[in-house]
C-alpha cells in the first residue's frame, strides 16, 4: 500500500483539543503509514531540514519558519492576500511588495525539503491556501507522485483573482494537482469556471481538465467532524460549563475564531434587534466564544475593537443588575466545555460572510439532544447551508432577518425543532471526518491522472 504524506501550514503537536479534521486526518496516516509535514507554531531559524517530532505509526516532520517567512509568507501573502481574496473581501487585501516572493520561497524551499524525503509511489496530500504552487514545485524537481489538494476555504471568484500578481499562474499552479478537492459544488462551479475561462485549458468529457500537458480532476468533498466522538463529549456532564452559577434561562451560542469573515458584528446587531423586538422577560443571552487569532494583521485588530464597542454598547442599553445580554468571551475554551455549552443552548448562531464549510454548524447539530434539541440558525455564505438546508437560513447581512430568525429558533414548537434537528444530523452524520478523508484518498488513489509516457503504458 501506497505511503500518505500530508502537508499542512501547521503540524498538530500534542493537540488533544483538535477538531475532527485532525483526527480524520491521523487515522487516514495511522492506516496507511506515512508522515505528516508541517511548520512549527513559533518562528526560529532555518535548519533546511525536517525534525522528527513524536513517535507514532506515521511520522511527523516539522519546519521553523523564520520571523521574515513569517511576515511575509504566513501573515503576509496567506493571511492579508489570499484568505481576504478567497472570502471575497477584496477591500481588505493589504499587499506589500515582499509578500509574493516571500510566498513562492516557502513553497520553493519547502518542495525541496520535501522531495528529499519522499518515495515514488506515495500519495501526497496538500492541504489549503498556503500551498498553491508547491505541486508545481514539486513537479519541477522530477515528482511524478499523485498529488492531491484540498482547500478549506471557498475557491475565488475568478474577476478577484486578477487582484493577484502574476495572476495567469494561479489556474497554471493548481494544474498540477491530480486532484482538486473542495467543499462544495459551488466551488466546483467557480473552480470550473475559472479554467473554462482560461484559454490553456480544455474540459474533457469524463469532467476533467486539460491543461497544457496536465490532466487534473475537481471535485467536492464536504468535510465533518467526528461526529461520535463529538456527541460523547457533548453527553459527559462532568464538565458543567456554567459552574455554580448555571445556566441562563434562553441563551443562543456562539463559537467562531474571532475573523472578520465570521460575521460576528452582524450577529451582536442582530441580536441587539431581537431584544429591540422581542419580550425581552426571559432575559435571552448570547454567550459568543471567539479566541483571537491573527492579531498582528490589522483587519482582526479593528474587528475585535468592533466586538468590544458593540458589546459596550448593546449591554448598555439592555442590561438589568441580574442580567448581562451579551457574554463576549475573546478566550479559547477547552472542547469538553464547548460541547457541552452547544448541549444546553437552544439556539446555535452561523453568520458567517463567507465560509469554506463551517463546522461550528456540524459541532452544534451533534451534540443537541434529539429529544429536546436547540435550532441551527446558519448563514447561506456557510458551505455548510449547501446541503444543511433544514437549519434556519440566513442572509446575514440583513439584520431583520438574521433577528426575526434568533425569535423564531427560540419560540419554536418542540415537533419542528426535533424534524429539523434530525434532518441535519442526518447530513451531519453522511459527511463525517472519517468519510471525508477515506474518499479523498481513494480518488486520488484511483485516478488514471497525467498523460505521462510511462503511465499510458503501464
Ligand atoms: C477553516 C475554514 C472550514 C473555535 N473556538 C474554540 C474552538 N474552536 C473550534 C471549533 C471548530 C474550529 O475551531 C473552527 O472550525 P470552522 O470550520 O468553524 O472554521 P475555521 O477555523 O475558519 O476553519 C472553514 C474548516 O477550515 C475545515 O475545513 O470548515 O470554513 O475557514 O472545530 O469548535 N475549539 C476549542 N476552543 C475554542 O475556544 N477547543
Amino acid at each position: 500500500m501506497s505511503r500518505l504524506v500530508v502537508i499542512s501550514n501547521r503540524l498538530p503537536i500534542g493537540d488533544a483539543s483538535s477538531g475532527g479534521l485532525v483526527v480524520a486526518l491521523h487515522d487516514a496516516l495511522e492506516k496507511r503509514g506515512g508522515c505528516w509535514i508541517g511548520a512549527y507554531p513559533e518562528a526560529g531559524s532555518d535548519t533546511g531540514k525536517f525534525e522528527d517530532v513524536e513517535g507514532s505509526h506515521y511520522r511527523k516532520l516539522a519546519f521553523r519558519l523564520t520571523q521574515n517567512e513569517v511576515e511575509n509568507y504566513y501573515l503576509g501573502f496567506a493571511n492579508s492576500v489570499l484568505w481576504p481574496l478567497c472570502h471575497r473581501r477584496v477591500d481588505r487585501v493589504s499587499m506589500t511588495p515582499s509578500y509574493w516572493p516571500g510566498y513562492k520561497a516557502v513553497n520553493q524551499r519547502l518542495a525541496k525539503m520535501i522531495a528529499a524525503e519522499i518515495r515514488s509511489d506515495d500519495l501526497i496530500w496538500v492541504h489549503d491556501y498556503h500551498f498553491f504552487p508547491l505541486a508545481r514545485e514539486l513537479r519541477k524537481l522530477g515528482a511524478h507522485n499523485r498529488i492531491g489538494f484540498f482547500l478549506h476555504v471557498p475557491f475565488p471568484v475568478l474577476s478577484d483573482l486578477s487582484i493577484l500578481p502574476e495572476p495567469e499562474t494561479f489556474a497554471a499552479n493548481i494544474a498540477h494537482y491530480d486532484l482538486i478537492g473542495l467543499q462544495t459544488r459551488g466551488d466546483v462551479a467557480r473552480c470550473l469556471e475559472m479554467f473554462r475561462a482560461d484559454y490553456r485549458s480544455e474540459l474533457l468529457s469524463d469532467g476533467s481538465i486539460k491543461f497544457g500537458d496536465r490532466i487534473t480532476t475537481v471535485r467536492s468533498f464536504p468535510i465533518g467532524i467526528d461526529v461520535a466522538a463529538f456527541r460523547t463529549e457533548a453527553q459527559c456532564d462532568e464538565s458543567n460549563p456554567f459552574g455554580s452559577s448555571g445556566a441562563p434561562e434562553k441563551f443562543a451560542v456562539g463559537v467562531d475564531r474571532l475573523d472578520y469573515t465570521k460575521g460576528l458584528p452582524n450577529r451582536f446587531k442582530a441580536f441587539g434587534r431581537y431584544l429591540e423586538l422581542c419580550d425581552s422577560e426571559n432575559r435571552p443571552c448570547l454567550i459568543q466564544i471567539a479566541p483571537p487569532t491573527r492579531q498582528e494583521v490589522s483587519a482582526y485588530q479593528e474587528v475585535t475593537d468592533e466586538l468590544q464597542g458593540l458589546t459596550g454598547k448593546i449591554n448598555g442599553q439592555f442590561a438589568e443588575l441580574d442580567w448581562t445580554p451579551i457574554r463576549f468571551i475573546n478566550r479559547s475554551v477547552p472542547r469538553p466545555k464547548l460541547a457541552r455549552l452547544y448541549r444546553l443552548s437552544h439556539c446555535g448562531l452561523v453568520t458567517s460572510l463567507a465560509d469554506g464549510m463551517n463546522l461550528v454548524a456540524k459541532e452544534f447539530v451533534a451534540a443537541q439532544d434529539g429529544e429536546d434539541p436547540g435550532v441551527l440558525v446558519l448563514s447561506r455564505f456557510a458551505g455548510a447551508a449547501e446541503d444543511m438546508t433544514d437549519a434556519l437560513l440566513v442572509n446575514p447581512y440583513d439584520i431583520d432577518e438574521t433577528a426575526r430568525a434568533i425569535h423564531a429558533a427560540f419560540t419554536m414548537p418542540l415537533g419542528e425543532r426535533r424534524e429539523r434537528h434530525a434532518k441535519c444530523l442526518e447530513v451531519v452524520e453522511r459527511t463525517d471526518a472519517s468519510h471525508w478523508s477515506e474518499s479523498f484518498v481513494n480518488i486520488l488513489k484511483s485516478r488514471i491522472s497525467m498523460l505521462e509516457p510511462w503511465e499510458m503504458t503501464a
